[in-house]
């Protein structure tokens, strides 16, 4: 083992659901295991782990121990009888409130334009940044107010492609979880009425809405400065000049289906603003009708920062066409889906170059009598297939998640909570609780049952990260880091300095550092915290 007190005995270090399945994975040999109550030093439960999984992907030999059969709320821990222990952790009816709350707030401390006040972030307070207008590339003498929004991650940029993933994320967990989020974060804007959820997505909403080019629709690649700024700088010291990317055909889909399902999510709640986000959409529906093949986004000359590049649009324009189809119910938009789903990308991928997933997803949920009979079918048969393979993936895996291997790439934990949430939207078509089962299982091996034992999020359980790739959080003076941001996790590409100096021959799920100079294993983003917040509202409703 790699570091001298990695705990060889791992779980969810939040805890396990009073009525649910509580698993440990020991790795090393299977032993007896014992479950203490913290409290009172009493054993709650006695058993023996299961046989070894040899884990190519972690390179554990992984024993499950299982202590379903303990159902009193408290504090426990498990141990060995070599005398090794877990962290502790809780069992408790609803384990992952604070969790979703701690993911969902993070979006407000990704906040770009506006003050962060101590009332709301405590010492993680900074100045307002990025105020300043932006430059048109191309066009020296023109700026537009682009200020506002979450930065993207790590940096300061403002993505518009990767910002409409988080939001569908956010707002997916809404219209699919609603009671998961009747409490207040709380928010500067809370007002007792609006779920705060739909707040804190007006704010990229709005931003979005900026990155729009008038007359024509279409929608601006990205806003950043021209190159990274040092990794201690606070955002309100990034003051260098602010560029806009020029348009392209990924981020003007990725807007239509984002604003589409705004229009429908914010009709109960302000009917104006819903209006104007359909208006929007239709807009750069229209833009991407008028540009029907375009080479996908690359930098431009002198700007290096995060390209998000996408050789194929098929699907954003897929998500498009079926997002303002179950809003509008418009018939041009329901022959544009049928069309668009002949096209070979990914139907069932929810990544931020492969948005084909939300556009299945968002046919489906318009239900079977809006749908046309085949395509309802075989895209739901597809999903419900899918969901399969990662439930067998999953059963094969040491510590039971659908990761192989080769998928342990840069933001891997997005692997993970993309493959539970569409475990989870398998259960919602189904009704068939396996599905659930197994997507808790991913939430597991985020939050502290991983080869590493740690957990993946700031801020939450025993051994969290904590020197993730974040400029406030390395720029700010404070120890700990900005809470609730989920890291990349494991990328066996070894794509940064670091990695590659420190973790050679590492077998995939423990090419991870949890140093602040390691970008493509530790940095953070608003579209790995967004699938979370998905995960865990499932788990709370
Ligand atoms: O999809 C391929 C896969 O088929 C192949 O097996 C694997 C082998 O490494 O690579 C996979 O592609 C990877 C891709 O991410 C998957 O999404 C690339 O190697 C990897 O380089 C690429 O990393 C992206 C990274 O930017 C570098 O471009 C991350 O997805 C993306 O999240 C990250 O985004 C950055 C922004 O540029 C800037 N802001 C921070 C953000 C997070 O680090
Ligand atoms: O800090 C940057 C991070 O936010 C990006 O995701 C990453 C993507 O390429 O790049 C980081 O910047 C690094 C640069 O790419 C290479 N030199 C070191 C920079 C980190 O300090
Ligand atoms: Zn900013």
């Amino acid at each position: 083992m790699s570091t001298p007190d990695l705990r060889s005995i791992t779980v969810n270090q939040i805890g396990y659901s009073t009525e649910g399945v509580k698993i440990a994975i020991i790795n090393g040999e299977g032993q007896d295991f014992r479950v203490i109550h913290e409290e009172t030093g009493t054993v709650a439960y006695a058993g023996k782990s299961s046989a070894a999984v040899l884990d190519k992907p972690s390179g554990a030999r992984a024993h499950a121990a299982d202590f379903s059969e303990v159902r009193t709320a408290g504090r426990y821990y498990v141990e060995g009888e070599d005398g090794a222990v877990s962290a502790s952790f809780v069992i408790a009816d609803k384990p992952y409130q604070e969790l979703q709350q701690g993911l969902l707030k993070a979006f407000y401390y990704f906040r770009c334009g506006v003050e962060l006040t101590g009332e709301y972030a405590g010492p993680w307070a900074h100045g307002p940044c990025h105020t300043a207008e932006g430059i048109v590339h191309g066009q020296p003498e023109k700026r537009l107010d682009c200020c506002g929004g979450w930065h993207d991650a790590g940096d300061y940029g403002k993505y518009s492609g990767p910002g409409a993933k988080a939001i569908a994320d956010l707002l997916l967990a809404y219209e699919l979880y609603p009671a998961a989020f009747a409490a207040a974060v709380p928010l500067p804007e809370s007002d007792g009425r609006t779920p705060d959820v739909l707040l804190e997505c007006k704010v990229e909403l709005d931003w979005l809405l900026k990155m729009q080019e008038a007359g024509t629709g279409g929608v601006y690649h990205k806003l950043t400065t021209l190159s990274f700024p040092g990794l201690d700088v606070m955002p309100e010291d990034d003051t260098a000049e602010l560029y806009i990317s020029p348009v392209s055909a990924a981020a003007t889909g990725d807007f239509a289906g984002v604003m589409a399902m705004a229009a429908r999510v914010y009709e109960p709640y302000d009917q104006a603003y819903a209006r104007r986000c359909l208006a929007a959409a239709q807009a750069a529906w229209t833009w991407l009708e008028q540009h029907p093949g375009v080479p996908g986004f690359t930098n431009p000359p002198g700007i290096t920062t995060g390209e998000y590049g996408d050789g194929n649009d098929q699907d954003e324009r897929f998500w498009a066409a079926a997002e303002l189809y179950r809003t509008t119910g418009g018939d041009d938009y329901h022959e544009a889906v049928q069309a668009l789903a002949k096209q070979p990308f990914p139907k069932y991928s929810l990544g931020w170059a492969d948005m084909g997933g939300y556009g299945t997803l968002a046919y489906l949920l318009s239900g079977e009598s809006a749908a046309q009979t085949a395509l309802y079918a075989s895209l739901k048969q597809g999903l419900l297939a899918e969901a399969d393979r990662l439930v067998r993936q999953s059963r094969d895996d040491g510590y039971r998640i659908s990761l192989r291997e080769e998928d342990y790439i840069w933001g891997s934990n997005m692997l993970v909570m993309n493959n539970a949430m569409l475990l989870l939207a398998a259960e919602h078509f189904s009704g068939n609780p396996a599905y659930a089962g197994c997507a808790l299982d991913h939430l597991h091996y985020l939050m502290g049952r991983n080869v590493l034992d740690i957990s993946y999020v700031t801020g939450f359980g025993d051994r969290p990260v904590m020197h993730p790739h974040h400029r406030p959080s390395v720029g700010d003076g404070v120890a700990d880091p900005v809470p609730g941001m989920v890291s990349g996790g494991p990328d066996r590409g070894l794509h940064d300095e670091y990695v590659a100096l420190h973790l050679q021959g590492k077998p995939a799920a423990q090419c991870f550092a949890d140093h602040d100079l390691s970008y493509s294993t530790n940095e953070v983003t608003i579209y790995w915290n967004s699938p979370a917040v998905f995960v865990t509202a499932r788990f709370n409703v």
